[in-house]
């Protein structure tokens, strides 16, 4: 069993990105799966491009996008990708697409189809904060988990694929007042309790999970 495992450059004036950092982190060998580590270009097009050619290379059965969500306070398992790019700001290379599709051939929205609830409730049972998200934003990161989900749909049908936001750590919130902000040995356990939780459930598991608003 393979897992890539990716996360991404530093963006938005940030020296580090924690979603890097703690791929960086995880052991070679996860509950007896092998683990394969990539940093991503946080840049439009490229963050695809990119994530292509290493799945290509590596032939992985299972794909975990990570990306920082700075202002979150807990783990968060996104559940959709939609097709659209959106940014506030630019990215790497100065691109900051508005309201465009990101593939004209795809469909409005995809489902991670990793177990994210199982994901949920091993992180949470390793007493970590984690939770659903139901929207990973219109930047790069929804860019790069849309992108994975239609390459899964189009090509890969066995591959398991979806994206995971982490916080901040201590070290990027000093003197930002109530911003949260959570260890990095924690988001690399988190991680490392996600990896398990996919390995160990084929199917789902049904608890809620859900958002009022
Ligand atoms: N977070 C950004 C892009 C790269 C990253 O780590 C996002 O949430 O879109």
């Amino acid at each position: 069993m393979k897992v890539l495992m990716t996360g991404f450059e530093p963006f938005g004036g940030e020296k580090i990105n924690p979603s890097f950092e703690a791929v960086k982190k995880l052991d070679d060998q996860i509950v007896g799966a092998h683990i394969i580590k990539a940093e991503i270009p946080t840049v439009f097009r490229k963050s695809i491009e990119t994530l292509t050619k290493i799945i290509e290379k590596e032939k992985p059965d299972i794909v975990i996008c990570v990306g920082q969500a700075g202002g979150r306070c807990d783990i968060t398992v996104e559940r959709v990708a939609i097709n659209i790019d959106d940014a506030r700001i630019s990215d790497n290379e100065d691109n900051q697409p508005i309201d465009k599709k990101i593939y004209e051939d795809g469909k409005n929205a995809y489902f991670s189809n990793l177990p994210i609830k199982a994901m949920v409730k091993e992180i949470n049972d390793n007493l970590i904060p984690a939770s659903i998200s139901n929207t990973a934003g219109t930047f790069v990161c929804n860019h790069i988990m849309y992108g994975l989900l239609y390459m899964i749909n189009k090509k890969y049908t066995n591959i398991k694929g979806g994206f995971i936001h982490v916080p901040f750590i201590p070290e990027q919130v000093i003197g930002k007042k109530n911003v949260p902000s959570m260890i990095l040995d924690n988001i690399v356990k988190g991680l490392k309790c996600s990896i398990k939780a996919t390995v160990e459930n084929e199917k789902d598991i049904i608890v809620s999970g859900g958002a009022i608003c």
